[in-house]
């Protein structure tokens, strides 16, 4: 198909061809089984191709939970289990108490789902109602809430997560200090096959590789046990504890849709943002990472800290959505001194001496967070901020093929093609645009 076919299309052959007639694969090759916020953002996008699709990609995922509520980082489709490592063999979640049918990982990925049933419910609620799809999706959000609060949140009242590939962000300069003391030697025998669809120098290192393995074992042989106090990676993340909280509204909202009582969540949406407090970084003005096990906070400017935009100003306050407004606009993220300003918001510190815009997490743009930020603007009044940025961010999309993420400066397409979330929410933004 030529690059100048009608964008929309383009975006919907990528979502047809990764469709597995139950869910999306985020990517054919490199992501061959179901990822948990993968699905909520592309069922934020199909929503407009086939709001019953969207429902189907979510009750699919909805499947996969624990009966402590966890919703899994991953559902293993079991035909490609040579496909992608860890496998579902690695976990043997039939093992674990209180797995469902389906094999999954044990960890979990950031909570946006609630936000993402709101909103496929609002794009056709007769549809949704029909379907009854709020009554099931219901009471699962609220035990996947609950999970998060009486088994990750405890004492400080902010979910925490037990392993880099939880934050979705997994080679975030976050977690380098809190990794520093895990061991890079898991029992296992550590297998890239993320090497056979992506180049070596655009994802985590061999080293960082072994850490993440020797962590998700350790987590696996405890049982997928939350109250393993000696576990060694136990950090507070402002992306997981910023869409909880933006959840808990949707969540409030879906309630309110079923006849019932949506204070409770809307009073725990403010709980949550005020507990994140403890994460902010005046020095840079956004939110930063909590060692839980040092009590440290981790000052390093990344998008995830500044996605506590999303919430309203009546919740987060409105100096706090302003000065987050100001540090998206600032040298750190949109304009840099003495350079071309970037497309999209790089995902960490243009300023850090580390930052590397083509590996993974610790630079790169990613339309997940520029989907998000520009959500978070639209909140608080300043859709414009990123505008121009989003228009070339379209164009960029179209031309590299929907990549996994980008160059900020240059556009220059990284990582795997036609990935199913850059497609979903490419449409959504101009579905938004037209709208
Ligand atoms: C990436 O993470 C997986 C592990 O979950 C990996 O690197 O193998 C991340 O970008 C994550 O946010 C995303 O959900 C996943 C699938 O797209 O890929």
């Amino acid at each position: 198909m030529p690059p100048s076919a009608m964008p929309e299309v383009r975006a919907s052959i990528v979502l047809r061809r990764n469709w597995t007639g139950a869910y999306t694969v985020p990517a054919t090759g490199l992501y061959p089984h179901q990822w948990s916020w993968d699905s909520a953002f592309i069922s934020i996008g199909l929503r407009h191709l086939s709001p019953r699709r969207a429902q189907r990609e979510l009750d699919s995922l909805l499947s996969g939970q624990w009966a402590d509520g966890r919703i899994p980082q991953i559902v293993y489709d079991t035909r490609r289990d040579d496909d992608y490592a860890p496998s579902a063999e690695f976990w043997r979640s039939a093992d674990q108490a209180g797995s469902p049918p389906v094999p999954t990982t044990g960890l979990i990925q950031p909570p946006i789902h609630a936000w993402a049933v709101w909103l496929v419910h609002t794009q056709d609620p007769q549809e949704s109602e029909r379907r009854r799809f709020l009554e099931r999706a219901y009471p699962r959000l609220v035990a996947w809430h609950r999970y998060l609060r009486t088994r990750r949140a405890a004492d400080t009242g902010l979910a925490t997560i037990v392993h880099p590939w939880e934050s979705g962000t997994d080679n975030s300069p976050l977690w380098d200090e809190a990794l520093a003391e895990v061991p890079a030697t898991p029992q296992s025998p550590l297998e890239r096959p993320d090497l056979r669809h992506a180049a070596a120098s655009e994802r985590p290192s061999g080293r960082e590789y072994g850490k993440y393995f020797w962590l998700a074992e350790r987590y696996r042989d405890h049982a997928c046990d939350d109250a393993d106090v000696d576990h060694p990676f136990v950090v507070e993340d402002p992306t997981t504890n910023a869409l909880w909280a933006r959840s808990e509204i949707a969540l409030a909202d879906i309630a309110e849709t079923l006849g019932k009582d949506g204070a409770p969540h809307r009073a725990e949406a403010g709980r949550i943002t005020t507990a994140m407090d403890m994460l902010w970084c005046p020095d840079f003005g956004a939110y930063g990472a909590r060692d839980r096990r040092t009590g440290d906070v981790i000052e390093k400017a990344t998008v995830g800290g500044l996605l506590p935009l999303l919430l309203p100003a009546d919740v987060l306050g409105e100096s706090r959505a302003a000065t987050l407004v100001a540090t998206l606009q600032g040298e750190r993220f949109l304009s840099i001194a003495g350079i071309r300003p970037p497309v999209m918001a790089p995902s960490y510190d243009a300023t850090a001496p580390d930052l590397d815009p083509g590996l993974y997490w610790r630079g790169p743009a990613w339309f997940n967070m520029t989907w998000l930020l520009h959500a978070g603007l639209r909140e608080h009044g300043a859709p414009d901020v990123m505008q121009s940025g989003l228009d070339e961010a379209v164009d960029i999309a179209l031309a590299e093929d929907f990549p996994e993420y980008v160059n900020p400066w240059t556009g220059a397409g990284h990582g795997t093609r036609q990935f199913s979330w850059t497609a979903a929410l490419i449409l959504d933004l101009l579905r938004q645009r037209a709208s």
